[in-house]
């Protein structure tokens, strides 16, 4: 496995990310999404979840609400898996995203190949792992720590608000956080801190965070990271300090894209996980 060239695929990945057809003429933030939910689901009690399998091909997990609009990520790589075929999908959903990062201007995040897809839908993690955006910072904790995070690597993470937006009939929310969302900054801390936030209701009924324009949005989860003392403490650093946001950033989704992903001595990924911890779901 190791003759292939991700290098090329990579390559690839990153002509398809400029896209005058989708959403602000980029593919990218929804790439990053696509990365972050394949891993999310991770669990490290049972060993259950993570990218390794790429278990989103199957309905049970693709038809999770929290992944709505990521068919969108997975179209757009396809046309690459056809051209290497031998890429599983879990490691290109996975470089998908770290391309894109970089592409957008992001830190190199570093990534290593040999995620298998060779498991069934039973592997598939059970729905409601994802975080739910209409709550606060205890619901962000105990889903980021199922997955072995600490406070500091949840407020990195979450830098990667800047990118993208959210689409009311993907989500339930609308609008981008920052003013340009396909660069990859540290725009998105320094808002949280220094813009006025107003709590109003969206087309579809449910609550968001509005700038003063109502141009920009914070989700009620991003608002508890400056509600939540401890939290808040990071999002000044990375507000004042963009390289020390991009240091942290790249390490936290490099751990994030590595959950659940054990290599044997050939580098390949073990099997999902034990019969023993299925049996404890
Ligand atoms: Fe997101 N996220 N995310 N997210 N996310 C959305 C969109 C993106 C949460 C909710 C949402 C992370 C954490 C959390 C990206 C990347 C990351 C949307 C909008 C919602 C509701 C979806 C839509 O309508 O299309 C919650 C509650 C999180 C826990 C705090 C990560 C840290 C920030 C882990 C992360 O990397 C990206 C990129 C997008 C934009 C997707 C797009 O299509 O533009």
């Amino acid at each position: 496995m190791t003759d292939h060239d991700y290098g090329a695929v990579a390559a690839e990945i990153k002509k398809i990310i400029p896209n005058d057809d989708y959403d602000d003429g980029s593919t990218g933030p929804v790439l990053v999404r696509l990365a972050w939910h394949a891993s999310g689901t991770y669990d490290k009690e049972t060993g259950t979840g993570g990218s390794n399998g790429a278990t989103m091909r199957y309905k049970i997990e693709s038809s999770d609400s929290a992944n709505n609009g990521l068919e969108y990520a997975r179209k757009f790589l396809e046309p690459i898996k056809a051209k290497f075929p031998w890429i599983s999908y879990s490691d290109l959903w996975t470089l998908g995203g770290v391309v894109a990062i970089e592409a957008m201007g992001g830190p190199k995040v570093p990534w290593k190949p040999g995620r298998v897809d060779d498991v069934d839908d039973q592997y598939v993690p059970p729905n409601g792992r994802l975080p739910d955006a209409s709550q606060g910072a205890d619901h962000i904790r105990s889903i980021f720590y199922r997955m072995g995070f600490n406070d500091q690597e949840i407020v990195a993470l979450s830098g990667a608000h800047n990118l993208g937006r959210c689409h009311g009939d993907r989500s339930g929310f609308e609008g981008p956080w920052v003013p340009n969302p396909i660069r990859f900054t540290n725009t998105y801390f320094k808002l949280l801190l220094h813009a006025e936030w107003v709590k109003g209701k969206n087309s579809v009924g449910n609550e968001q965070f509005y700038s003063d324009d109502g141009e920009l949005m914070m989700l009620p989860t991003d608002m508890s990271l400056v509600t939540d003392p401890k939290f808040r403490v990071w999002v000044e650093k990375y507000a004042a300090d963009r390289d020390l946001f991009f240091k942290d950033f790249s390490a936290a989704f490099s751990k994030l894209i590595e959950l659940g992903v054990t290599r044997g001595p050939e580098g390949l990924a073990l099997r999902k996980y034990s019969t023993v911890a299925r049996a404890r779901l």
